[in-house]
C-alpha cells in the first residue's frame, strides 16, 4: 500500500500496472442458478449467446469458427492430459474462471459464473425419478433447454459401456441453444456444423449426483484423495460426481457426455463450476494450509509415477497466460478473482460495511 502510493505520487503508473492488476477487489460471488433472478438468468444466457458472436482467438484450432467454440476446441485439444490427473480440477477451475472473465470482459456480463448443484435435487431413493430434469435449469424461456430430440438408438461403437436407460440423442429443440439457433463446429469437416445433444440417462443423473457421495469427496482429508475421489474410475462400476453431470444430461449421443467436446454444452460450465466449489468448500474446511497442498499424477491414471507439485503449470492455450497449481488453488489472488457467494458471507460483509 506504501509503495503503490509512492509509486503513484512519481506518476509511474505504468510500471505498477502489473501488480495493480494483480489485486482481486470486488471478486464476482458466484450463485447456484435458481439463486438468480430471472432477469439476471437472461443476461447470464444472451452472454453466453455473445460469446458465440465473437471471432475465435484460437487460430480455428479443432475447426472452432467463434469465441465459445475457442474453448471448446481448447479443452478438446488436452483431452487426453486433463483427466484422471493431479491438476484435473485446477486445470478445470482455471477454464472456468477464463469463460466467467471472457463473459465479463468481452461481453459485458456484469454477474459471475453461476453453478448448478445437482444434489439438491437427485433422488438416493428413486434412480428414475425425473426431478432433476424438471427444475428451472432446464427451463426453455430462463434456462438452457431440454433434452434432445427425438431419441436415437446408438450404435454398439458408439455405446462402448453399454449404458443403459438413454432417453435422447437427439437435438435440443428448445432454449437459446436450440437447433438452428447455436452451432457447433469443433471436430466438425470444415465448413459443417452440428447442433447441441443431450441425451439424459436417469439413474446416472440420480446416482451419481447425490448429496451423500459430494459428502464423501469434500470429506477427504487430503488433496490426493479428494482429487481421486472427484474423478473416480474411467467406468460406470462405480459412482463419481464429476459425472454426474456429463453423462445425466450428455448420456452417450449427448454433447455433454463427449469427454472431448463436453464444453459445446454451455451447462458444461454450470457444472464445472458446482465441482469447483465441491474444491473450494474441502479448502474452506483447512485453509490456510490448502491453499498449498497438490498432489495426483501428472499422466493420467499413473498413481505409481510422478505427481504434480505446487509449481507444476497448466495451459489452456489461446485463451490465457500459463498458470502455477499453487497460483490456482487462490481463486482471490493474482491469477484468479471470485469467490462463492454465501448468506453467511454477506452478512458478515454487511456488518464490516
Ligand atoms: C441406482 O443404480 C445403481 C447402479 O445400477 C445401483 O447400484 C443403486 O443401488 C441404485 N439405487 C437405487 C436407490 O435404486
Ligand atoms: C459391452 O457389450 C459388448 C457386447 O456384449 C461386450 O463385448 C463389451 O465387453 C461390453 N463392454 C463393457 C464395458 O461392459
Ligand atoms: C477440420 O476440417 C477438416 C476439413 O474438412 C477435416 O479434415 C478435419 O478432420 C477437421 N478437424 C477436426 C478436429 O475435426
Ligand atoms: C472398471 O475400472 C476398474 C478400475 O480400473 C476395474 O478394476 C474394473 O474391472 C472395471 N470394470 C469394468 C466393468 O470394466
Ligand atoms: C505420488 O503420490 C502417491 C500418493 O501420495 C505416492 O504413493 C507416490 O509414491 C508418489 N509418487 C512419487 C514418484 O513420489
Ligand atoms: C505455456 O505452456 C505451454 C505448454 O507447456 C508452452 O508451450 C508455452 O510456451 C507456455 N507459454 C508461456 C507464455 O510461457
Ligand atoms: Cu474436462
Amino acid at each position: 500500500m506504501h509503495i503503490s502510493k509512492f509509486l503513484l505520487s512519481f506518476g509511474v503508473l505504468l510500471l505498477t500496472g502489473e501488480s495493480l492488476a494483480a489485486q482481486c477487489k470486488n471478486p464476482p460471488q458466484r450463485k447456484e442458478w435458481r439463486q438468480l433472478s430471472k432477469s439476471e438468468r437472461l443476461d447470464y444466457l444472451n452472454a453466453v449467446t455473445c460469446l458465440a458472436n465473437k471471432p475465435d482467438v484460437t487460430g480455428g484450432l479443432q475447426n472452432a469458427t467463434n469465441l465459445f467454440q475457442s474453448f471448446q476446441a481448447t479443452h478438446s485439444d488436452q483431452n487426453s492430459a486433463i483427466h484422471w490427473v493431479g491438476h484435473f480440477a485446477l486445470w478445470h477451475r482455471y477454464f472456468t474462471a477464463t469463460y466467467e472473465r471472457y463473459l465479463r470482459e468481452v461481453c459485458g456480463y456484469k454477474g459471475a459464473q453461476p453453478y448448478w448443484n445437482w444434489a439438491l435435487d437427485a433422488s438416493s431413493t428413486d434412480n428414475s425419478s425425473m426431478a432433476i430434469y424438471e427444475t428451472e435449469i432446464f427451463d426453455s424461456d430462463y434456462g438452457f433447454g431440454g433434452n434432445g430430440k427425438p431419441f436415437r438408438e446408438a450404435t454398439a461403437a458408439e455405446n462402448s459401456f453399454n449404458l443403459t436407460g438413454r432417453t435422447g440423442g437427439g437435438c435440443v429443440q428448445d432454449g437459446p441453444f436450440r437447433k438452428g439457433k447455436f452451432f457447433l463446429n469443433v471436430g466438425e469437416p470444415k465448413g459443417q456444423s452440428d447442433c447441441l445433444r443431450r441425451d439424459w440417462i436417469p439413474w446416472i443423473m440420480n446416482y451419481f449426483g447425490r448429496q451423500t457421495l459430494v459428502d464423501h469427496v469434500e470429506s477427504q482429508s487430503d488433496y490426493t484423495s479428494f482429487a481421486r475421489a472427484l474423478e473416480n474410475i474411467p467406468n460406470f462400476s462405480q459412482p463419481n460426481i464429476h459425472g454426474s453431470g456429463h453423462f445425466g444430461v450428455g448420456g452417450v449421443l449427448g454433447t455433454l457426455g463427449n469427454s472431448a467436446h463436453s464444453p459445446g454444452d454451455p451447462l458444461f460450465f454450470l457444472h464445472h463450476c458446482n465441482l469447483d466449489r465441491v474444491l473450494w468448500n474441502w479448502q474452506q474446511k483447512d485453509l490456510p494450509a490448502r491453499l498449498h497442498e497438490v498432489g495426483g499424477p501428472i499422466e493420467p491414471l499413473d498413481y505409481s509415477g510422478q505427481n504434480v507439485t505446487l509449481d507444476f503449470k497448466v495451459n489452456i492455450g489461446k485463451l490465457a497466460g500459463n498458470a502455477t497449481l499453487e497460483q490456482l488453488l487462490n481463486t482471490q489472488g493474482d491469477v484468479l478473482c471470485y469467490n462463492y457467494y454465501s448468506p453467511q458471507l454477506a452478512a458478515s460483509q454487511d456488518v464490516g460495511n
